[in-house]
């Protein structure tokens, strides 16, 4: 067979070498050394309040209460008659993240500030949950993703935009699915406390506007990053280690009872629960194993930085430096095909299973996010 020589043998060997249209998502690929991942560092944190208004302050941080006895947690107790849902149509983009850059001009500026041909001193800014999808993409076979790019002076922004498959999902729900995802709120409310000296209280009102989130700072190889993600809880004891360090990440999952769920809670729920915490750099996730009808029966710490040696016992699982080294490569190729610096063009990135990561280019359209206070604001 005739086929092109390969600069770079992690883009696709139909294209022309040197200018890639599309990126692989092969795993083979990118079986290579474990890129440099900084540990991340806090930078900064904000709060949403009980009406999704921005605090840029850490009002709304819990501390997690450690228990003293086996766990009898009702997660479907307040469902009906004590929950506040957040109205996920808003799209909510950057939004906040945003917000907080500009309340933290000169935590994140360059040196000569407003001058600057790049006042943001980063290559990237995005929200953790998105780097989560990408870090797991290579192993992602039933969802698709669709992640928007804008240059603007100098900075790479990205933000996900839902996919077709996404919303009609979200939009046909069963009551049984709804009744689930509350569970995960009622469990951070079992287990969290509002003040290091109080203990929780499942008696009040689950309200999925509030939240903590943190932004930190770091680098993957070449690639700068600011980004922010959601934080469940804190160590209550003020000797705590600093920010992220501190930080707990609290999960559901249904109890294993068999050899199979143990070996499906390996390689499908600890790929996306060791992917969210460790970008952030949090170290423990406090998980509850609930029966069928949801009521935890137990509760485990599991270290983050354990979840690579658990895995190695399972023949045929994901390895974290495939997940790594994938990223890093679509950031590359991001910052090879984003070249037009201009706040209201994007650049649409697609992945669905089985596929290449492909792009399309809009000008002035639907998917522009950068809202005009932020754009204003930065060209001064
Ligand atoms: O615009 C979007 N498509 C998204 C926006 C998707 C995901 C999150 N967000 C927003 C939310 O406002 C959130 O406050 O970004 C903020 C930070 O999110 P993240 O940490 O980057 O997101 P991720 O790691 O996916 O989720 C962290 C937690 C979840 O915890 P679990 O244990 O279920 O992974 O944030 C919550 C949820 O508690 N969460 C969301 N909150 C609001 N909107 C959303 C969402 N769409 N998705 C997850
Ligand atoms: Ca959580």
């Amino acid at each position: 067979r005739n086929r092109h020589p390969k600069t770079d043998y992690q883009y696709d060997s139909r294209q022309i070498p040197g200018r890639p249209e599309c990126l692989s998502t092969r795993k083979e690929l990118y079986e290579r050394n474990f890129p440099v991942y900084k540990q991340p560092a806090e930078v900064g944190s904000f709060s949403l309040d009980s009406k999704r208004r921005f605090f840029n302050d850490s009002r709304q941080i819990r501390y997690y209460a450690k228990l003293d006895r086996r766990p009898n947690f009702d997660l479907t107790d307040g469902y009906r008659d004590r929950y506040v849902k957040r109205d996920e149509s808003v799209k909510e983009n950057l939004n906040h993240l945003l917000q907080w850059i500009l309340a933290n001009r000169a935590a994140v500026g360059s040196s000569q500030a407003a001058a600057s041909p790049c006042p943001i001193d980063t290559d990237f800014v995005t929200w953790r949950g998105h780097l989560t999808k990408l870090l797991t993409t290579p192993y992602e076979n039933r969802e698709g993703w669709l992640l928007a790019v804008t240059k603007f002076k100098g900075t790479l922004y990205v933000s996900e935009v839902e996919t077709e498959a996404a919303r009609t999902q979200r939009q046909n729900r069963t009551e049984k699915h709804k009744e689930m995802t509350y569970w995960g709120y009622k469990f951070e409310q079992y287990m969290c406390a509002d003040d290091a000296q109080s203990v929780p209280n499942p008696g009040g009102v689950v309200n999925t506007n509030e939240a903590f989130c943190a932004v930190v700072r770091t680098r993957l190889a070449d690639h700068r990053l600011l980004f922010s993600g959601e934080v469940d809880g804190r160590d209550k004891d003020p000797r705590a280690p600093p920010p992220p360090e501190c930080y707990i990440e609290l999960k559901t999952s249904a109890e294993i009872c068999t050899p199979k769920q143990r070996s499906n809670f390996h390689r499908f729920k600890l790929l996306k629960w060791w992917a969210q915490s460790f970008l952030l750099g949090v170290p423990r996730i406090i998980a509850g194993f609930r029966t069928q009808d949801g009521v935890v029966v137990d509760v485990e710490t599991i270290s983050v930085s354990e979840i690579s040696h658990i895995i190695k016992a399972e023949r045929n699982c994901w390895k974290p430096t495939v997940c790594m080294n994938f990223c890093c490569a679509f950031l590359s190729f991001v910052k090879r095909t984003v070249t037009e610096d201009d706040p209201s063009v994007v650049y649409l990135f697609s992945y669905e299973p089985y596929g290449d990561v492909t792009f399309t280019v809009h000008r002035d359209s639907q998917y522009s996010f950068l809202p005009p206070w932020y754009v204003e604001e930065l060209i001064g």
